[in-house]
């Protein structure tokens, strides 16, 4: 069950290595049910967690930073449906 999502954006993604090496880092934080990753060539590549309970944003970033990328905004609470609290 995902109840929480989280979305960050991460800059320096080029292809679909990148993506799931992203897409594992994040993975292995416990509450995280899901991955989804909108990758933009170039640009900042948009980064959907899905989870069972809220991440803070330093953990998420921890991961990013662990896979080898960066966080290039604050996390933005996701629009549609989102855990706000
Ligand atoms: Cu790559």
């Amino acid at each position: 069950m995902s109840d929480f999502t989280s979305t960050v954006l991460v800059e320096g993604m080029t292809c679909g290595h990148c993506v799931a090496s992203v897409s594992e880092e994040i993975g292995e934080i416990a509450e995280v049910s899901g991955v989804e990753v909108e990758l933009v060539v170039g640009g900042a590549s948009r980064v959907t967690i899905a989870s069972s309970a809220p991440i803070t944003a330093p953990r998420i970033q921890a991961a990013v930073e662990e896979a080898g990328y960066a966080i290039v905004e604050e996390p933005v609470a996701s629009a549609e449906g989102g855990a706000s609290a």
